[in-house]
């Protein structure tokens, strides 16, 4: 018999980091909820997008060398090291949003990307994911109270959804947007994804339809449930929240199980570490039933998916 696939989770949401804020004090924030995830029995700590920085795609840079110093050139650098020295020494492991400035490729470009990587209970860096589904904008909006200009700082990652052999289950990873389109979740399900882990930056206020900012929490909860449900999935979102440089985001980080159930959220707008075992085995249930996919789906039927972009009518 296979034996019991539990992984202890902790959602580590964070409350605002301030645009002075030094790397060194966020990491130390950070070493104290991965320090705490090592008290509580995690084996897997999964901190927010942009974990290391304020949410700079707020303000409009015209030359992006200005911002150099809120991307990451080596992961683990030399302010990031104590974390994967932690993760080593007791054998937790994390997961890790932030801006990633690549090093000059055949053609002497240096990529930027809104990146996220697992790091396993030994330290070591075992997966890498690039943000699919870039929101906002890319140029300058002035007319805006803030800016949300990713389009602007990062390159969409050029790499389909993975999932990858990690912590005795099958782990993948998507950011922030890519949360609310299905086909982010089903690439994964397809490839029989267990533990999906997601960070976020949400601002409550939403420009171009204000009408939507009451329902942001009902929103966030909406997808990663139904995502969760209709892949068989255990669903991670966690949350970089409260008032950040004026800008209010969405903290309720939570924990989803397969069953589309919420097992555990924050209730802060801060640091706070929401823990929940994951049996990844429970996925089976789904996966296994009504989501049987090799005996339900009809790729067939749903060809417009990958050969159609905008809406034909
Ligand atoms: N960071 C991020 O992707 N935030 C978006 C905000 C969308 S509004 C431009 C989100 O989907 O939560």
């Amino acid at each position: 018999m296979q034996a019991c696939r539990v992984v202890v989770v902790g959602a580590a949401q964070l409350g605002p980091i301030e645009r002075d804020d030094s790397r060194q004090s966020v990491v130390e924030r950070l070493v104290t909820l991965l320090g705490e995830g090592v008290d509580r029995g995690c084996d897997l700590v999964v901190f927010p997008e942009l974990a290391l920085t304020t949410f700079f795609p707020r303000w409009f840079a015209d030359d992006l060398g200005d911002v150099d110093h809120f991307y990451e050139s080596a992961m683990p650098g030399p302010e990031t090291q104590p974390l994967f020295d932690l993760a080593r020494r007791s054998g937790v492991g994390f997961c890790l949003g932030y801006a990633e400035l690549t090093e000059p490729d055949g053609n002497g470009v240096r990529h930027r990307y809104n990146t996220q990587i697992l790091v396993e209970r030994d330290g070591s860096v075992v997966a890498r994911y690039r943000k699919v589904h870039l929101p906002g904008h890319a140029g300058h909006e002035p007319d805006r109270p803030f800016q949300h200009a990713e389009r602007h700082y990062f390159e969409p990652g050029p790499d389909e959804f993975g999932v990858w052999p990690a912590f005795g289950g099958r782990v993948g990873m998507m950011i922030c947007n890519d949360r609310r389109w299905p086909e982010s979740y089903r690439v994964m399900g397809l490839q029989g994804v267990e533990l999906i882990l997601c960070g976020y930056n949400t601002p409550i206020h939403y420009v171009p339809d204000p009408s939507q900012d009451i329902l942001q929490g009902f929103h966030n909860a909406l997808v990663m449930q139904a995502g969760a449900y209709q892949n068989g999935t255990w669903v991670v979102g966690v949350a970089k929240g409260g008032v950040e440089a004026g800008v209010d985001s969405l903290s309720q980080s939570m924990i989803v199980a397969p069953s589309g159930q919420i097992v555990a959220q924050a209730y802060t707008n801060a640091d706070e570490l929401v823990v929940a075992s994951c049996d990844l085995d429970w996925c089976q249930r789904y996966t296994g039933t009504l989501f049987d996919f090799d005996r339900y789906r009809r790729p067939e039927m749903y060809t417009r998916i990958t050969s159609q972009r905008g809406v034909e009518r």
